[in-house]
This record gives structure tokens, C-alpha cells and sequence, in this order.
């Protein structure tokens, strides 16, 4: 059943508890609650209701929401405050109450050019390396493109490109290991060879078995939103309201993997942008993220390079978007995502690092 009430967190703020213990310890209208149990408060709420279609919006201040009349949504909204505002848990072993940095390799022919196999594997590792030492906590390896209109690999290519680079990197750096892959089997090999996240753009949809596996594996996994298949995904896609669409769907994908025996603590959710989404819808996904956090569980944002920067600045090369991606990775961050999908660690991590120190008013923000 589709909710019928959404709550948005907005007025978020660095949470300066030294000072206000001080200054406003008796004044509890100006007290936010944890933005996901981190370091960031929300003020007030944007009420979002969908009657026939259309989505309303109304905006109110945190006090009111405690002392307001919700009427027959009272249950529903208690629920998604506590969802909004309880601790994350720790993912894959990494404590979420900082923005962790996931540096991409992609072990794709077009991705590492030149050379055979051997030598793809070898610039993979490599690269991944250089990630680590630029500050990537968790390492994400894909082997199958998922742009759109990319064609699909076989199981066996995919093996091929990817097992080795996960083995490598799993035998020389401390970093988490991700795969990002739809496919079953991949996952088994993978989990064999040592990723300890499974990222899975369909959300265990694509491959039947994939649920399954990712039960079976007990690993913490990774689930993104996209409409349709990443060949066709972009040629016509359609919402009602993209953002509590995406909302829905995550919800119901949550639902499922705690089914299939995944427990919430091992769960991130991921609007996906630019997968099945036209720029418009992207960007109302990008200013809806704090939404997200009603699902309960950490948010992971990947825009990194992305099209819909190319599209807002009318920059064709995918190389020259780290600017646009560096501000999209704030305006995730300050919306509270905790993990940032990135191609350009060392810049990211910087960025972070001097906007979180703003943020605070305080070195602390680096801690
Ligand atoms: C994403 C991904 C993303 C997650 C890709 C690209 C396309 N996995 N895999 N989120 N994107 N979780 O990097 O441009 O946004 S592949």
C-alpha cells in the first residue's frame, strides 16, 4: 500500500551542542532532532501529501509537529520521525556518523584502455590503490557498464573483469570492498574472492537468484533505484512525483530483502540518479534527499561525472564534471548522505573535509 503522508526534514543545521548546552539550554523550540542520529539537526518538516495524483506541501516547524494534530496520520508520522532521526548503524564496519567516500573502478574495456586482460586487471588494482591512499573508505568494482544504452556482458566477461581486481586489491589495501553487479553468480564469486558490500543498481531485481544470494552471503548490500533497464532506461521515463516515487520504491525493496532475511542494519539505499531519469527529475531527487533518510536506513548518493551535470553546465566530457560533481557531493552531505559514490576521491575528500569544518565553525568538523 502507497503512503499517504511523507515527511521531509528541512532547516537542517550543524548541531552545535557545546554552545547551546550554554546558551539555550532551556529553550527547547529551538531544539532539532538528529538528522539520522548524526551531526546535523532538522528544524522543520515539509508535510508532503498525495491526494489524486497531485503531491501537497506544507511546511512546519519541529515543535508543532510534537505538539500538532495529526489527525489519522498521527501513527505514521510518530513512525517516520523515530525513522528519520534514530542512529545508523555501522555498514560493513564503517561507523556512518561521518560522510564516507566510495571511490569507483570501473573494469570496463572503455574505462582502462589499451593492453590485454592482464594489464586491464593490473591498472584496475592500481588505480584502486591510488583511491585508498587519496582517502576512499570503501572501493565499488563493476565490471558490467550500467550507462544507458550500454549493451550487457556475459556472466563470464564479467567474472573475467572484475574477480581479479577484487582479489588484488582484497590482497593489498585495507579498504572495503563493493561489487557492482546485478547478476548472481557474480555476487557468489565475488563474496568468494572477498567484497564484503554487494551494490546492486536493479536492487536484486534483475536476476532472480540475486536476493537469495545476497541473503545467503550475510554481506550488506547496496540497493539503487532505476526505472527500467539501463539500455532503454532514459528514452521515456515516467513518474507521478518522481521523488516520493523513488521513496516508494526503496521502501518496498527494503521491505523486501528484510523478507528475504537481510536484516535492516546491513541495508543502504540509493535514489539513483541518473538512472531513468530525465534532468528534471534528477534534480528533484537531488533536492528531496533528506526524504530519504524516512526509510531508516543510510543513504548513498552517486552522481559523480553524471550526465545531469553535463546537462546543467553544457560540459560533454565526462572528465570535465568534477567541479559539478564536488558540489553535488555537498549538496548531498549537507542533506546528510552518508556515503558519496565518487570518481575523484582526493577532490571529494576535500571538499567534505573544508565543508564540514565551515559547517561545525569548528576543526571538530574533520574529526
Ligand atoms: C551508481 C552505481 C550509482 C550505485 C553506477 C556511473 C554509472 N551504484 N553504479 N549508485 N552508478 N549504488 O557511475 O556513472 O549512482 S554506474
Amino acid at each position: 500500500m502507497k503512503r499517504s503522508i511523507y515527511l521531509q526534514p528541512t532547516g537542517i543545521f550543524w548541531d552545535r551542542t557545546e554552545r547551546r548546552a550554554i546558551d539555550d539550554a532551556d529553550i527547547p523550540a529551538w531544539k532539532g532532532l538528529p538528522l539520522a542520529g548524526g551531526r546535523l539537526s532538522f528544524a522543520a518538516l515539509d508535510v508532503l501529501t498525495r491526494t489524486s495524483g497531485a503531491t501537497k506541501c506544507r511546511t512546519i516547524v519541529l515543535g508543532d509537529a510534537f505538539s500538532g494534530d495529526w489527525g489519522r496520520e498521527a501513527l505514521a508520522a510518530a513512525d517516520i520521525l523515530q525513522e528519520l532521526s534514530s542512529v545508523r548503524s555501522r555498514f560493513a564496519g564503517l561507523s556512518l556518523d561521518r560522510p564516507r567516500v566510495m571511490g569507483i573502478i570501473n573494469v570496463t574495456p572503455d574505462s582502462f584502455s589499451d593492453g590485454g586482460e592482464h594489464a586491464n586487471a593490473e591498472a584496475a588494482i592500481a588505480h584502486g590503490m591510488r583511491l585508498v591512499e587519496e582517502g576512499a573508505e570503501i572501493l565499488d568494482i563493476g565490471g558490467e557498464s550500467t550507462r544507458p544504452r550500454a549493451e550487457t556482458v556475459s556472466v563470464e566477461e564479467e567474472l573475467r573483469r572484475v574477480i581479479p581486481v577484487i582479489e588484488g586489491l582484497r590482497a593489498k589495501t585495507g579498504a572495503v570492498i563493493s561489487v557492482d553487479t546485478r547478476k548472481s553468480e557474480v555476487m557468489r564469486r565475488a563474496v568468494a574472492a572477498g567484497a564484503a558490500i554487494l551494490n546492486d543498481v536493479s536492487a536484486f531485481t534483475h536476476d532472480p537468484e540475486s536476493l537469495a544470494a545476497a541473503a545467503e552471503s550475510g554481506l550488506p548490500v547496496v540497493l539503487m533505484h532505476a526505472q527500467g533497464d539501463p539500455k532503454t532506461m532514459n528514452d521515456n521515463p515516467q513518474y507521478g512525483d518522481v521523488v516520493l516515487d523513488v521513496f516508494d520504491y526503496l521502501e518496498s525493496r527494503v521491505q523486501a530483502c528484510v523478507a528475504a532475511g537481510i536484516p535492516k542494519a546491513k541495508i543502504v539505499a540509493d535514489p539513483g540518479i541518473g538512472f531513468g531519469k530525465h534532468l528534471h527529475h534528477n534534480v528533484a531527487v537531488m533536492a528531496g534527499l533528506s526524504l530519504y533518510h524516512g526509510l531508516g536506513v543510510p543513504i548513498l548518493l552517486g552522481a559523480s561525472r553524471k550526465k545531469m551535470i553535463g546537462q546543467l553546465c553544457n560540459v560533454e566530457e565526462a572528465k570535465d564534471r568534477v567541479p559539478g560533481s564536488l558540489a553535488c557531493a555537498i549538496a548531498g552531505v549537507a542533506a546528510g548522505v552518508q556515503i558519496v559514490r565518487a570518481h575523484d576521491v582526493k577532490e571529494t575528500k576535500q571538499a567534505i573535509e573544508v565543508w564540514r569544518a565551515c559547517a561545525a565553525g569548528t576543526e571538530k568538523g574533520l574529526e
